[in-house]
């Protein structure tokens, strides 16, 4: 069968949208951020022969449950900045070997590239999230400003940081209901950090890596950034605040704003 057109994929325009877009808001300077997206056999089977492994790349770590799956990802030290312009230099499409500790490329990583250096962090990120939701798809890094900036005036304590970003803006316990993560500030790009990013993942959908950036995931792009912008959305309500604080949405609001919409917010933040 004839393979259509790699760059006309959905998936690909999905991941040139994204990073443009997350570039444009200034979260991903230089290098920073990155994304990984699992795709289903049958829709890279569209586009590219599944049996042609360009080179085989050594993970690092155990990636067992994620066997046989296949991920679109940026690259190490690439720019968002630059993923539109040429993205089979800045992307790649990897599966998961039979081994569990190598990703086959299929595509993409031009220049002899790999994957993101924040590739535990990913990785272990979809399995925890799988476990807790089958449709899920997406991991998303970013680096944005105010969610930072709120990091350097804020307790790390996960509860108390969703509560002051509930308290700034209404549309956040309705986007967020289930929290925000918070991991204290720690070594990034390594497997402690991806482990620790995972065990948060089994409870959140956002989680605040301290003083570096957030991660936001979902089943769909839309979903996995409109986490992301929501919260530094909300970041940024905060910190223009900061320090002439008069009114901030009771937690009787918080609380009926969720009823309204019937969902449940994290439990042991709201005194109603
Ligand atoms: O890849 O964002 O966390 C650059 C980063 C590292
Ligand atoms: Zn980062």
């Amino acid at each position: 069968m004839v393979k259509k057109n790699i760059f006309d994929a959905p998936f690909v325009k999905e991941m040139r949208e994204a990073t443009a877009n997350m570039y444009r808001l200034g979260w991903d300077e230089r290098n920073g951020g990155n994304i990984s997206y699992m795709l289903g056999e049958e829709e890279v089977g569209e586009y590219l022969d599944l049996s042609e492994v360009i080179r085989t790349i050594p993970t690092g770590f155990d990636v067992t449950p994620l066997i046989g799956k296949i991920f679109i990802v940026t690259g190490t030290g690439k720019y968002f900045k630059n993923v539109d312009k040429d993205p089979e230099t800045n992307l790649g499409i990897v599966r998961i070997a039979k081994d569990g500790t190598t990703a086959e490329l299929l595509w993409g990583y031009k220049d002899g590239g790999k994957f993101t250096s924040e590739f535990p962090a990913h990785m272990m990120s979809h399995m925890a999230r799988l476990s807790v939701d089958p449709t899920h798809r997406i991991v998303m890094h970013s680096h944005p400003t105010y969610t930072i900036a709120m990091n350097t005036v804020c307790s790390t304590d996960e509860k108390e940081f969703t509560h002051k970003l509930w308290q700034s803006n209404t549309e956040a316990v309705v986007v967020f209901p289930d929290g925000v993560g918070v991991l204290p500030c720690m070594v990034c790009g390594t497997n402690e950090i991806g482990i620790a990013t995972a065990e948060k993942m089994k409870h959140f959908r956002l989680v605040v890596w301290t003083n570096h950036g957030i991660y936001g995931t979902g089943r769909t792009m839309d979903e996995a950034f409109g986490l992301i912008e929501t919260v530094e959305k909300t970041a940024q309500i905060y910190m223009l605040s900061l320090g002439h604080i008069v009114n901030v949405i009771p937690d009787q609001i918080i609380s009926d704003l969720a009823k309204l919409w019937n969902l449940t917010p994290l439990e042991g933040i709201l005194k109603v």
